[in-house]
């Protein structure tokens, strides 16, 4: 498929009426749709309807049985070379959910029957265009066997509810709003429902319920909680309320990813939505509070508003995820949620730019499209749309948007159709913007900067790198500040400019390959902070000194400058280590005096200090080298931490002493106690790290104090790198205690896949092997294979190959089952060409043998992707 081929749908399809006979062995489905030729196509344009796996039993149009010479039948779809301008074309399948392991159309998830059709699984339920760009109105009718689906739930509002005669009941639902056909949902089964309401700034009341399996019922209130404080915001950041009268929510166990919008009944994977005090993490409350949000945006932005075609799918989820981004820095998470979000960018996003499966934000091809549910459409997708809020400033982005969502409700729209409203309500030119989505890769800025006593100027000179053989600069806010020697901002002002120009932050557009800034005013050489709050998605190249960055890191204003700082000063260090001679000590002066800065003000900001405390791991590393020996980059890795835990032992100490103390004895996941839960387990870590018996009884005691799911289970992670039999009995107990509890089970099997130790491999592998585990449940996989392949760089990448080996073996096992599982995981054996000679032979070499296998189209792309000559996806 690729962009350039896109034509306007011949059929639009203005609604749809389906009957659902639901049954897990055998469910009926018979469409109803009202089909009208679009005014610009061909008058002979032949309908064709997707279509996958359906068992064709009737076709009639216009109430009249077609004969089977009448269409063509084939693998993909149906194809009726003759119809009228308009016409109602019914159909009835047959479809069987039981046998559905690939978690797409509608399935079996343990009792209950659900669907996923994002981004083209409606087909695997009915003959449809099944493609964005048809957007219809819905009238939905379920009938089920009333005692094992008393709950029969589908889009929009709920409109009947009759029982039958023979122990089946009918539940019909009308959704009003256009909708494309990969935002359709229902679920059957045996549910609780957990309610709250919310009533919108017009007045009207809706009803908002979380559907769960009634030993559930208990883990609702924070998804619900977080979901009202969504739509409050929604309503005053954007101006956006919501429109039906209920707003469902399921959480089901059997799920593929993590969640998904469909209109009026968001479905959930169990674990991102369901949590309480007991079975909930810090990062666990976080993450739902975000993802409910997520979703509930997409409302709009998705949703009212869609994507023409699935080449525009970060028009829907760049905007979604900034939206995201924005709620939870405004409930007072700012600082820790930007640097974990510049974090990913800078490690993850721009790894996957650097790499085989390289794309454009809006790539130009693909085969398919689930393979580009990735986070350069997703996190650099959201930097795009960040930069331009920047450049247009808070008023004028806001009159975008709101024109953007005044003109193209209830449409299929293309980022030019979004950029469009953007320069219209701004009054400005925003066509070079789209480069920015055209074009894969990270820009680097080469920044030079020189200090004039006498005129007291400061030169700083911009020049933009653009990635690959790219000629044209794109555009970009740069956000920079300068401080003096002390570290006190300094205001800027750019030669010729009036004194009132001067802020202690400028935002400088850059159109130009080469941009000179002049400041003046300047009492002496200022330390630049370029790229406050990653104001664009570039790598920057400063010759800084240690002195400077140590002043960044301590005192600037902007927490991601402070992070930046840090990671440079671990970097130098790390290398530094990578060099000297074996058993040397390695030089960290300059992060000691970093740290015990922050150690010293961490009360005030303990989200923070932790943040700047966390130095980038093995994974963020790798992500800038070449030919890396991941066995000694870990060496140097621990050499760094060493170092510093022995500089800092009391500080260590006392800090997760007092991190503590302080907390209070109910659980309460504010940003302070998270910060400081945070704290206390980043130093803890480190004091681990030493080794000592004063650090391992530390542990034991954090473990054993059971305080908080979230220190336990830091403990149990930190004792699991041991060899000890505290490390056997903790493990052990943690077992026994949740034995019937899958979500923290899947806590105890990822806390193993993260183990340091030289065992892990066969640990990780015994467990796959054991009854517990199966590949039919996406969370057990992702939480053994998946964590230890993405977050256990040095077991994973061991020298006999042997993690490639297991990797291998899995991703085999599972694309016959579910192939979108499988494209996911096999990404991490995509990077060989980083490693040294030996890695890379047998990463490559695990690679090949998936690739000769016969995958399903997902995985087979990502296998040649990865080993193709030219190292790069389309686009
Ligand atoms: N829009 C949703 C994407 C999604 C998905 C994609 C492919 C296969 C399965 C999937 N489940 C959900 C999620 C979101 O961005 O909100
Ligand atoms: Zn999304």
């Amino acid at each position: 498929m690729r962009k350039a081929d896109y034509r306007p749908p011949a059929f639009r399809v203005e609604r749809v009426e389906l009957a659902f006979d639901l049954d897990a062995e055998c469910t009926r489905v018979h469409s109803r749709l009202w089909v009208r030729r679009d005014a610009a196509a061909a008058p002979d344009a032949p309908l064709r309807l997707d279509g996958e796996g359906l068992s064709l039993e009737t076709l009639s149009l216009d109430d009249c049985p077609l004969a089977e010479s009448c269409y063509r039948l084939d693998a993909r779809g149906v194809t009726i070379p003759s119809v009228p301008e308009r016409f109602v074309l019914a159909a009835s399948v047959r479809i069987q959910p039981a046998r559905n392991t690939a978690l797409l159309g509608l399935y079996q998830a343990g009792e209950l029957l659900c669907t996923q059709c994002e981004p083209e699984a409606f087909r695997r339920i009915t003959f449809f265009p099944d493609r964005p760009d048809v957007l219809a109105s819905y009238r939905v009718s379920l009938t089920a066997d009333a005692e094992r689906y008393p709950v029969l739930l589908a889009n929009g509002n709920p409109v009947s509810h009759e029982r039958r005669p023979d122990g089946r009941h009918t539940v019909v639902w009308e959704d009003p709003h256009p909708k494309p056909s990969y935002l359709f949902a229902l679920v059957a089964g045996d549910l609780d429902r957990v309610t709250d309401r919310f009533r919108t700034a017009s007045g009207r009341e809706i009803a908002l319920n979380l559907y769960v399996h009634p030993r559930n019922t208990g883990l609702c209130a924070h998804a619900l909680a977080s979901l009202r404080r969504a739509m409050a915001w929604d309503e005053q950041a954007y101006g956006r309320e919501y429109d039906l009268d209920v707003y469902n929510m399921l959480a089901v166990s059997e799920y593929t990813m993590g969640a998904m919008e469909n209109k009026g009944l968001t479905i959930f994977n169990d674990r991102r939505v369901l949590t309480d005090a007991a079975t909930g993490t810090d990062r666990d409350h976080r993450e739902i509070e975000a993802l409910v949000a997520h979703e509930y945006f997409h409302n709009w932005t998705g949703n009212r508003i869609t994507c023409r075609d699935w080449f525009q799918l970060a028009l829907k989820e760049g905007f979604t995820v900034f939206r995201e981004q924005q709620f939870v820095a405004d409930q007072g998470r700012a600082a820790v949620r930007r640097i974990e979000d510049v974090r990913l960018m800078s490690t993850r996003q721009f790894a996957e730019d650097a790499g085989p499966l390289a794309h454009a934000v809006r790539p130009d091809a693909y085969e398919d499209i689930e393979i580009f549910y990735s986070d350069t459409v997703y996190s650099k997708g959201a930097e795009l749309i960040r930069m331009l809020a920047t450049l247009l400033g808070p008023e004028r982005f806001r009159a975008g948007t709101d024109l953007f969502f005044e003109r193209h409700d209830g449409g299929a729209v293309t980022v030019e159709d979004f950029l469009r409203c953007l320069a219209e309500a701004a009054g400005r030119d925003l066509s070079g913007f789209l480069r920015w989505y055209d074009r894969s890769g990270t820009p680097t800025l080469d920044v030079g900067a020189h200090f004039e006593p006498a005129s007291g100027t400061f030169d700083v000179t911009v020049r933009q790198v653009p990635p690959g053989a790219a000629a044209t600069p794109l555009p970009l806010p740069l956000a920079m500040g300068l401080l003096d020697d002390a570290g006190r901002s300094l205001p800027l002002r750019l030669s010729g400019e009036p004194e009132s120009a001067a802020a202690a932050t400028r935002v400088f557009e850059l159109r130009e390959a080469q941009t000179r800034l002049r400041f003046v005013d300047m009492p002496e050489a200022p330390t630049p902070a370029l790229l406050r709050g990653f104001s664009a998605p570039v790598h920057v190249r400063f010759d800084y000194r240690p002195d400077q960055l140590v002043r960044l890191a301590i005192h600037d204003p902007d927490p991601v400058t402070r992070w930046d700082a840090v990671w440079r000063l671990a970097d130098t260090a790390v290398n530094r280590s990578l060099t000297s001679p074996g058993g040397a000590a390695v030089d960290t002066v300059d992060l000691e005096t970093v740290f015990r800065a922050v150690l010293d003000r961490h009360p005030a900001e303990p989200g923070l200090a932790a943040e700047l405390l966390t130095l980038p791991d093995l994974t963020a590393l790798l992500s800038g080298r070449r030919d890396v020996d991941v066995a000694a980059l870990d060496r140097a890795c621990t050499a760094v931490r060493r170092e510093l835990a022995e500089a800092l032992r009391d500080d260590l100490r006392r800090t997760h002493d007092r991190c503590r103390s302080a907390l209070g004895t109910a659980y309460r996941p504010t940003p302070e106690e998270c910060g400081r839960r945070r704290l206390g387990s980043i130093c803890l870590g480190y004091l681990m790290d030493l080794g000592d018996d004063d650090a391992l009884d530390r542990c034991i005691v954090q473990y054993r104090a059971d305080a908080s799911l979230t220190e336990t289970l830091v403990a149990l992670e930190l004792l699991c790198h041991t060899e000890t039999v505290e490390r056997d009995e903790a493990l052990a107990a943690f077992q026994e205690r949740w034995r019937n509890e899958p979500m923290m089970l899947d806590k105890w099997l990822a806390v193993q896949a993260r183990s340091r130790r030289s065992d892990t491999v066969q640990r990780v592998r015994a467990l796959a092997a054991d009854e517990a585990f199966s590949l039919d449940q996406p969370n057990r996989v992702r939480s053994l294979v998946e964590v230890f392949v993405a977050e256990n760089p040095l077991r994973f990448h061991q020298s006999d190959g042997a993690g490639y080996q297991f990797l291998a073996d899995q991703v085999l096992a599972l694309d016959p089952l579910n192939p979108s599982l499988a494209a996911v995981l096999l990404r991490y054996l995509g990077d060989w060409r980083r490693h040294e000679p030996q890695r890379s032979a047998r990463m490559r070499a695990a690679l090949a043998r998936v690739a000769a296998a016969d995958l399903s189209t997902g995985t087979r792309e990502v296998a040649a992707a990865c080993l193709s000559a030219d190292a790069r996806l389309m686009g």
